[in-house]
């Protein structure tokens, strides 16, 4: 097992400017929590956004489940993003030519690459996909995370299949930030690690969901950042949940990494 290397040093580590950001402002606030924000209205997620804001390094949207979608959508989150210093991830899950991304990407309704810092892909399609990403994102600094596992039951993203997203990673340093995954799978310190499906204990949904712990997946898993949705943005007390989850996945992190 390598060293596990603080966030502050491995800022140092990646050529890449967003990887760097994010490694700083974790370290500046921290926080490696991310909130997924998977609600239906714009108001109640800007709402989410402000509230939750100081205690999060990340935002994740799904912005196709907006029942009342407009351009305001993307400038409004930005403001409070930018209040509350945390990167904006759209889940988008690209999978398709590299032609086709790019389109999806900068154009159609949402425009998402106007107002996300982050997005993801999925790598069936080959190396293609970041290149189509690329064009539109890397001028923009922005940064594309490979889904390299899922937190899924059944999940065919395994062995050879994460090994590949690794491979394809280490070929755009200069733009892919990292990993979806459920544990660390690269040594390379400059990529960041994310891990969705958490919860206070583990479990399911009914329909294919599957939970881990913090401290599963940080402490001992290594990856870097818990990304948590309805344990939050459904409990009784979203900016409480908010706090708890924030402090247990920091201790998760500052009790495993040593330098
Ligand atoms: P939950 O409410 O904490 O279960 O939400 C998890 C979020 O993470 C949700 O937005 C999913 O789309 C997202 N997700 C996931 O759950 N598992 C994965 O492997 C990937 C994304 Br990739």
């Amino acid at each position: 097992m390598t060293e596990q290397i603080s966030f502050l040093k491995r800022a140092s580590l990646t050529r890449h400017p967003l990887s760097q950001r994010l490694f700083k402002l974790m370290e500046d606030k921290k926080t490696n929590l991310a909130l997924a924000a998977d609600i239906s209205t714009q108001r109640e997620v800007l709402q989410l956004a402000e509230v939750i804001g100081p205690h999060i390094c990340l935002f994740k949207t799904h912005v196709d489940i907006l029942s009342d979608f407009t351009p305001d959508f993307g400038i409004e989150l930005r403001k409070i993003a930018n209040r509350h210093n945390f990167l904006i991830f759209e889940d988008r899950k690209f999978a398709d030519i590299g032609q086709t991304v790019s389109l999806q990407y900068s154009g159609g309704i949402y425009r998402i690459s106007d107002w996300a810092d982050i997005v993801n892909a999925h790598i069936v399609p080959g190396p293609g996909i970041i290149d189509g990403l690329k064009v539109i994102g890397e001028p923009k600094g922005q940064g594309l995370l490979l889904l390299a596992e899922m937190s899924s039951a059944g999940t065919v993203a395994k062995g050879s299949y994460t090994r590949k997203a690794v491979e394809f990673a280490e070929q755009y340093p200069e733009y892919v930030m990292g990993f979806i995954s459920l544990k660390k799978i690269s040594d390379n310190p400059g990529f960041i690690h994310m891990t969705p499906g958490v919860k206070l204990r583990p479990g399911k949904d009914s329909l294919g969901q599957r939970y881990r712990t913090v401290d599963q997946i940080i402490g001992k898993n290594y990856s870097d950042i818990a990304i948590v949705g309805r344990d939050i943005t459904h409990s009784e007390n979203p900016l409480g949940q908010a706090v708890l989850y924030r402090e247990r996945a920091w201790n998760a992190y500052t009790s495993s990494r040593k330098i």
